[in-house]
C-alpha cells in the first residue's frame, strides 16, 4: 500500500477552487469546488483501502478497521471547505495529514486495538449558509434541523436545494447518535491561526481552549435616493449607520479590559442597491465577536449594538439584529492533551499548550466526547487569507506528530 504524502496531496488540491477574483481559494458547501474536494477525499481514502461513507449531514468519513480493531473509533480529520478567498491549509491540512498518518501506520504494520476514522466535516466555515461547523453541529444534535433546512445562501438557494442538488436527503439531517457513540475521541490537526508557536521555536502545539464567539447579522434600512439631488439634512443613509457600527466594533472591543481578549470584526457588508451615485436603501453587515468567556461576548455585542442603535436613531434609520451563531467557550480535554503530549515527547520534547481564537469542529464535539487539537506552526500567523502558510518541514512534522498520537491512542494489540 503506498504511503500518502501530505505535501503532494496539498499540491493536488491546489487547483481546486482557486479564486481568480479574490485570490486564495473559495470552496463552499457542495459547490463545484467543494464537490471536487470531496471526490478527491473519496479517491485518496479508497486508494489506501479505507471504507468511505457520507453521512446524512454531508460529512464524509474514511475508516481503517483492520481485523482485531474493536470498539469506538479514534477519530481525526478536519474540513475541506474554506472561507471566501481563504488559504490553502485551513481545513485541508488536517484532512491530508490524517490520511498521510493512517497510510504510514498501515505501512509500518501497526495493529490498532481500535479503528481509526477520518472526517471531512461539511460547511465548517459557514461560508455558504452563515452557520459555522454546520456538519458537526448537525451530527451532534446541537442545532435545530428546521432552522437549517430554511437557511439560504447568497443566491437565495436554500440548504434543502443544495442538499437535493447533491443527491442528499434534507429530511434525514440531524443528530446521529450511533455515529457519535462510535467515536471514542476526536483529534483534529490544524494550521496555527495566530502566531504563538514561532517565538517558542516549536513546530507543533497542543490546544487548550477556544474563545467564545458568534456572528450577528445587522440590517439597517434607510431611504434610497439621489446622491446629487438630496440635501444632506434630509437624508436617511444606512451607510452612515454601518460605518458607525464598524467603528463601534473596534472601539468597544478595545475598551473591554485586556483579560477578556475581546475582538470584534465587520468583514462582510452588503449594500442595496449598491450604486455609486445612489444613497443606499439598506445595508446588511455581519459582526464577528469573540472573547474569553461567553458573557464577555454577550456584553461586547450588546455595547456595539447599543452604539449602532444610537447611530440609527440619529440618521432616521431602522436597525434589526439577528444572531446567526453562538459558540460557547471550549476547554479541550486535559487528560487527552496529556496523553498526546506524552506520545509526542520522544520526538518533540515538551510540546507547548496554546489557546486559540478560531472555531473548529473539535470545539463542537468537545461537548460530547474527549477532543484535542494539534497546531502546526504558522510563521506569520496569518489565516483566512491567501497568505496563510506553514513550511514544508513543519507540515512534515505535523504528520509525524499526528502519526505518533494516533499510534499511541489506538494502542498495539
Ligand atoms: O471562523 C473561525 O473561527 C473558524 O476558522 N471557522
Ligand atoms: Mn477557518
Ligand atoms: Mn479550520
Amino acid at each position: 500500500m503506498p504511503v500518502l504524502d501530505a505535501l503532494e496531496s496539498l499540491a493536488e488540491l491546489a487547483p481546486i477552487g482557486a479564486d481568480d477574483v479574490r485570490g486564495g481559494w473559495s470552496r463552499h458547501l457542495l459547490d463545484d469546488a467543494d464537490r471536487q474536494m470531496r471526490a478527491w477525499f473519496v479517491r485518496a481514502a479508497s486508494s489506501l483501502g479505507l471504507d468511505v461513507e457520507e453521512d446524512a449531514n454531508a460529512n464524509q468519513w474514511a475508516t481503517w478497521a483492520p481485523a482485531g480493531a474493536e470498539g469506538p473509533a479514534v477519530a481525526t480529520g478536519s474540513h475541506l471547505d474554506s472561507v471566501p478567498g481563504g488559504g490553502p491549509l485551513d481545513g485541508p491540512l488536517g484532512v491530508v495529514s490524517a490520511l498521510a498518518a493512517v497510510s504510514r501506520l498501515i505501512a509500518e504494520g501497526h495493529a490498532p486495538a481500535h479503528p481509526i476514522r477520518i472526517a471531512n466535516f461539511a460547511e465548517e466555515e459557514g461560508a455558504r449558509f452563515g452557520v459555522p461547523c454546520l456538519g458537526s453541529q448537525l451530527l451532534a444534535g446541537d442545532i435545530d434541523t428546521d432552522r437549517v433546512r430554511g437557511l439560504t445562501d447568497a443566491s437565495g438557494a436554500t440548504y434543502v436545494d443544495a442538499m437535493t442538488a447533491a443527491g442528499l436527503d434534507p429530511a434525514a439531517i440531524g443528530r446521529d447518535a450511533s455515529r457519535l457513540e462510535d467515536m471514542a475521541l476526536y483529534l483534529e490537526l490544524h494550521v496555527e491561526q495566530g502566531r504563538q508557536l514561532a517565538p517558542l521555536e516549536a513546530p507543533v502545539g497542543i490546544a487548550t481552549s477556544i474563545l467564545a464567539h458568534g456572528r450577528w447579522r445587522v440590517t439597517v434600512t434607510g431611504r434610497g435616493d439621489h446622491a446629487g439631488a438630496t440635501e444632506l439634512d434630509s437624508r436617511r443613509d444606512p451607510m452612515l449607520v454601518a460605518a458607525a457600527t464598524v467603528e463601534a466594533a473596534r472601539g468597544r472591543a478595545l475598551a473591554a479590559a485586556p483579560p477578556t481578549r475581546s475582538r470584534a470584526t465587520v468583514g462582510k457588508l452588503q449594500v442595496v442597491p449598491g450604486g455609486s451615485n445612489a444613497i443606499a436603501s439598506e445595508v446588511r453587515l455581519w459582526i464577528d465577536a469573540r472573547a474569553e468567556h461567553d458573557a464577555d461576548v454577550r456584553v461586547l455585542v450588546a455595547r456595539i449594538v447599543s452604539d449602532a442603535e444610537a447611530a440609527a436613531r440619529a440618521e432616521g434609520c431602522e436597525l434589526t439584529v439577528a444572531e446567526e451563531s453562538f459558540s460557547t467557550r471550549v476547554e479541550f480535554d486535559p487528560e487527552l492533551a496529556d496523553r498526546i503530549g506524552a506520545a509526542l515527547a520522544p520526538t518533540f520534547g515538551e510540546v507547548p499548550r496554546i489557546p486559540t481564537g478560531a472555531g473548529h469542529d473539535a470545539g463542537i464535539l468537545a461537548a460530547h466526547l474527549p477532543t484535542a487539537m494539534l497546531f502546526v506552526r504558522n510563521p506569520d500567523g496569518v489565516s483566512h487569507s491567501p497568505h496563510e502558510g506553514a513550511s514544508d518541514a513543519d507540515i512534515r512534522a505535523g504528520v509525524d506528530a499526528l502519526t505518533d498520537a494516533l499510534r499511541a491512542l489506538t494502542g498495539d494489540r
